[in-house]
């Protein structure tokens, strides 16, 4: 690890505030950085105040008036680079996002792939920032409409995803020529600190201002200066949805704009009509990958009465062979939650899911001996359950399977849609009628609909987001672009007469 903190410049005592002009050590408190893999310590990192605040908000002001001349193409190229730059850290960066936040390493490398991914996606796109055009009513008139940069984007990231959804959000954002200001978890600090490094010299080899990137570590007050501040035009947040309500909530009263990506309460439908071949597979990915703290994890799974008890047997048999374990260790399944907190949040779901009747099947353990020293690790649980209690709609961030069964397709989607988020869904059948139902109007409310898929594991091209508690908004691909800048609609009059519109008559 030490080498991979020598590649990525991180230091043992870290600069929490980077306006990219320049880095200083923020005058807040110092925040530690422990790995769940180990619990050891990782770094130091010293955290923001709010004059630290102000000064990032200054730069990013003057930064934007620069960044904004540039043509959006001319950005592409700089973006282009970035994801050169990537492909360069993959490993090491790789590396330290499976070390900070536990995901397998494996995982780790696949975000980063993302990341270089939507920057290939932005550049193309640079040249795609498509306004329409429109037939005016009006003789010799001509309008259309077209895209603008909004100014200063805030990003409040979560720990599962450090690095990739800050990337998702940026890269877009920095094509759009918006200046971002990012706040990542205080639980992956120092993957921050690695990707502002690694913009940082993108930046600085190419006379861009150094302000289009900002990194601002601290706590949730950051979050709430943010949120408040009429200079940020746009919040994208990624987190609880407790987190995104009062986000929502703070920008709404300021007619700021918000892009809310929060919690997800993912099923998957199993007909009779499934190839249980791709099922099982599908399961135990959506549901113990990330140990289960993915936002677009499976944690309910309805199956057909008709194959309930096989699936639930093949399952129980393939969690007793999970390898749970050190996440760089490539043998291993699953990994640590991130501390010990989450522990507490998969020991207590548990405990109220059986109050509620839920009929545990395996897992329910917190691991403890030689390689489990970080008190992180825990066994991957799936519960029986008749209904959908309170716990069951709740989102525990942890690899916690609720199990039910169903009669009728039409009773599933029901289930499937009654509870509060509306992320990610998914129906295993071979039957057409059954895929085309879940997926109609009448089928899954989410965001995400897949077909003989898991839950988890989207694509970057497609616009990701969810409905209900997740929060609405969209994402990474498609044309999720449009949240980064604002639209104007502009008409213009190239005769003598002034005709007004709907034919009024004005004479003077
Ligand atoms: C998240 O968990 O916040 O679909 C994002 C997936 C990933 C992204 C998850 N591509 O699982």
């Amino acid at each position: 690890m030490k080498q991979v903190l020598k590649t990525l410049k991180i230091k043992s005592l870290n600069n929490g505030v980077s306006t990219g002009v320049e880095s200083w050590a923020g005058s807040g408190k110092v925040l530690n950085s422990y790995s769940p893999v180990d619990g050891q310590l990782i770094g130091k990192v010293r955290q923001a105040n709010r004059e630290d605040y102000d000064k990032v908000i200054e730069n990013a002001k003057e930064a934007f008036k620069v960044w904004r001349t540039v043509p959006a193409p001319k950005r592409g190229e700089i973006v282009r680079q970035m994801g050169d730059a990537l492909r360069e850290n993959k490993d090491a960066l790789g590396r330290l996002v499976s070390y900070e936040m536990g995901k397998s390493l494996q995982e780790g490398w696949g975000e980063v792939q993302e990341m270089i991914d939507i920057c290939d996606f932005a550049v193309g796109l640079s040249r795609q920032l498509y306004g329409l055009t429109m037939h005016s009513e009006r003789p010799q008139h001509r309008m259309y409409e077209q895209w603008h940069p909004l100014g200063i984007v805030g990003i409040i990231s979560a720990f599962n995803f450090p690095v990739a959804v800050w990337s998702w959000n940026t890269m877009l954002a920095w094509i759009c020529g918006d200046v971002c200001v990012w706040k990542p978890s205080e639980k992956t600090p120092l993957t921050a600190i690695a990707c502002q490094n690694i913009i940082q010299t993108v930046l600085k080899k190419n006379d861009i201002p150094e302000g289009v990137s900002s990194l601002i570590i601290g706590d949730r007050k950051v979050g709430e200066w943010l949120s408040n501040d009429a200079n940020v035009a746009l919040i994208s947040a990624t987190g609880s949805t407790r987190m995104g309500k009062a986000v929502g909530q703070a920008v709404a009263a300021r007619f700021g704009k918000s892009l809310l990506e929060l919690g997800g309460n993912n099923a998957i439908i199993v007909t009779q009509n499934a190839d249980l071949e791709v099922v099982i597979p599908a399961v135990v990915f959506g549901a113990v990958g990330t140990a289960g703290q993915r936002c677009t994890t499976t944690r309910r799974l309805f199956l057909h009465e008709s194959m309930y008890e096989e699936v639930k047997n093949r399952l129980v048999k393939i969690y007793a062979q999970l390898r749970i374990g050190d996440p760089l260790d490539m043998h291993n399944h699953v990994g640590p939650l991130i501390d010990t907190d989450a522990v507490n949040n998969y020991k207590t779901a548990i405990a109220n899911i059986q109050n509620e009747g839920g009929k545990v099947l395996c897992g329910n353990e917190v691991l403890t001996g030689n390689g489990f020293e970080s008190g992180c690790y825990v066994k991957p649980t799936i519960v029986e359950v008749e209904s959908q209690t309170s716990t069951v709609c709740h989102e525990t961030f942890a690899p916690i399977l609720y199990l039910m069964k169903f009669k009728t397709l039409d009773e599933a989607i029901e289930l499937q849609n009654a509870v509060p988020q509306g992320l990610s869904s998914s129906i295993f059948t071979l039957n057409m009628r059954e895929a085309e139902q879940f997926l109609s109007y009448a089928g899954s409310d989410c965001g995400i609909a897949n077909v003989n898929i898991g839950t988890s594991g989207a694509e970057i091209g497609g616009a990701f987001g969810g409905e209900k508690e997740t929060g609405g908004g969209r994402e990474s691909g498609s044309d999720a672009w449009r949240n980064y800048m604002r639209r104007q609609t502009n008409t213009i009059n190239y005769s003598t007469q002034l005709p007004l519109a709907q034919g009024i008559k004005f004479d003077l």
